[in-house]
């Protein structure tokens, strides 16, 4: 089953209903949203793509940009969403990793993205703007505004998102309609979206949060959207009393908190509060709890396996916990031989299930050194089952995170892999080794953190480091605080002592 047909099947019958309404007050009805995914499809399809074809997509966040990933699952090609923040650099791999057949970037890009696109063999390049201008939307707009959706099988991919790795570079994770599909039907359910449920969509569309949790929450129930270009709190306030769904990463809810706008009033209307992609920290959970009166509920997902585990809508919300594991979802947490642990013992946690994506992009030993023999998918995620939660017990069958096993840092809901950065700070002048941490921060749960070593006799400046970064890299990932010191502690095998350092700079 074609994903977009199961998306479909939950759009309201009245299709003159408002399915999208805009921060800046443009309605699109169902209806819209339709014709305009059909024109779209059908500009894919006369560009005669090959079958399995990629559509690589970094535009601004616009209701245009949602309608040209609908559109590609509608014609049944493969969508691969690339973060705005990406720099050439980071464009170049993920364009020459996946070939797509089509890229379509903002006209202020055109002119570098179209270099590294056409070099790696891509044969169209369309631009598309957030102010309904572009190539794309010219061409389309002239096509028929009826398309048939193509019948896909549920193993077909729908969507490549790369991920960083840990060790090497970025790595595409395939997947499918079924699992795509299987996850937007579970999570109606379980949290139970009923209609007249209208979601305040402020989240980015090129990740999982935002395009796979919470723009098919919507679609699949039929639900409005009230669509922010981005996280802008006055917004969020503005637009509360009239939504009853909020998804963000815990910077939304310290914001927020932060905000004396913020009350129980303003969140009369609104029935669930979703928080992940990152640690929502306790304080926050208690806090809000306290001042907005109803409990954030916390999930835990990635782009390999979508959601996996969310604390209940109807049951208890534990702070400190990400909840139970989401119907047809198996977790398990495993010590180092791969047996499973019992209540409150810290080990590794597996998944396995229709979520769980089909394998990584052209890296089949990849794939197979992320799996288990007998198929389970190691997250890189440390857990257990129950113990010490919000300063009581965690029910036995909740699971709680407590750490990573891959040498991540997540800053504001984006990963950054440490690796990636320690390379671009050792490639330049003067510089002899570096590490680079995850600190606390109070917006952000995590900052990214470089601590330098020169070579002997260099001298090193930390604002021309980072300067230089920022034309090498996504914003992001670029670190809030360079130290320069003489030496990194080391253990007794040589190896950086990342613990220390973290210690050292935690506050
Ligand atoms: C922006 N900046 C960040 C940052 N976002 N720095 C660290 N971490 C971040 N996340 C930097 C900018 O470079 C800029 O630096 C300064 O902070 C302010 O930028 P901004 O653009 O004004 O920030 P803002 O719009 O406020 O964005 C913050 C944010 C945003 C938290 C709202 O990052 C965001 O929307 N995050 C959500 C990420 C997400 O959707 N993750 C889901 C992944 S899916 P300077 O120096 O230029 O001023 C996943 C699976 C799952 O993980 O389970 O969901
Ligand atoms: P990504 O690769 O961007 O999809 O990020 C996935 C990672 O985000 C997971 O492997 C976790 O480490 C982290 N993550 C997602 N949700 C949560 C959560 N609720 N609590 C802690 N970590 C989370």
């Amino acid at each position: 089953m074609n994903l977009y047909s199961v998306l479909e099947k939950g759009f309201p019958k009245d299709k003159s209903a408002c399915a999208i309404e805009t921060h800046d007050g443009l309605y699109y009805s169902w209806s819209d949203l339709e014709r305009a995914t059909a024109k779209l499809a059908n500009l894919l399809k006369s560009l005669k793509l090959p079958a399995g074809a990629r559509v690589a997509v970094q535009v601004e966040k616009s209701p245009e940009a949602l309608f040209l990933y609908l559109a590609t699952i509608r014609a049944g090609y493969v969508y691969l969403p690339l973060n705005t923040a990406y720099q050439a650099a980071e464009m170049q791999y993920f364009i020459e990793n996946a070939e797509p057949a089509l890229v379509v970037c903002s006209s202020k890009n055109y002119s570098w993205v179209s270099k590294v696109a056409t070099k790696a063999g891509t044969k169209h390049v369309l631009t598309l703007d957030d102010n309904r201008t572009g190539t794309l939307l010219e061409r389309a707009g002239k096509l028929s505004d009826v398309f048939k959706t193509v019948t896909t099988k549920d193993d077909d991919l729908a969507a490549i998102l790369y991920t960083s790795g840990t060790t090497g570079r970025s790595k595409g994770a395939m997947l499918t309609h079924k699992n795509l599909y299987s996850n937007a039907q579970v999570l109606q359910k379980y949290w139970g979206w009923v209609k007249g449920d209208v979601l305040l969509h402020a989240l980015p569309i090129f990740h999982v949060h935002g395009l796979f949790v919470a723009a098919h929450g919507a679609l699949i129930n039929g639900s409005k959207m009230i669509w922010l270009p981005r996280l802008d709190v006055a917004q969020l306030i503005h637009h509360m009393p009239n939504s009853t769904v909020l998804m963000g990463v815990p910077t939304f809810y310290v914001r927020l908190l932060a905000d004396k706008g913020f009350n129980k009033e303003v969140a009369r209307n609104m029935r669930l509060f979703i928080s992940g992609s990152a640690p929502l920290l306790t304080e926050t959970f208690n806090t809000f709890k306290k001042v907005i009166g109803q409990p954030i509920l916390e999930r835990y997902g990635m782009s390999e396996t979508v959601m996996l585990v969310s604390n209940p809508c109807k049951g208890p919300r534990v702070g400190g916990s990400v909840g139970l594991p989401l119907p047809g979802v198996k977790v398990r947490v495993v010590d180092d031989k791969n047996k499973p642990c019992g209540v409150n013992d810290i080990g590794s946690i597996q998944v396995k299930g229709p979520n769980v994506f089909k394998g990584y992009w052209r890296m089949p030993e990849k794939t197979a050194e992320e799996f288990t023999k007998d198929g389970w998918f190691k997250t890189g995620d440390v857990g257990r089952w129950g113990g010490e939660a919000n300063g009581g017990k965690a029910p036995n069958d909740y699971l709680c995170i407590v750490g990573r096993s891959k040498d991540l840092i997540i800053s504001g809901g984006y990963n950054v892999y440490p690796k990636e950065i320690e390379g671009f700070i050792d490639d330049m002048d003067g510089v002899d080794e570096s590490a680079v941490i995850g600190i606390p921060h109070p917006d952000f749960g995590e900052a990214v953190m470089a601590i330098v070593v020169p070579k002997a006799g260099a001298k090193l400046n930390a604002d021309a480091m980072i300067a230089t970064l920022k034309t090498q890299i996504a914003n992001f990932k670029i670190p809030k605080r360079l130290e320069i010191v003489s030496d990194l502690p080391r253990n007794a095998m040589g190896k950086v002592q990342k613990n220390i350092l973290r210690q050292q700079y935690s506050s």
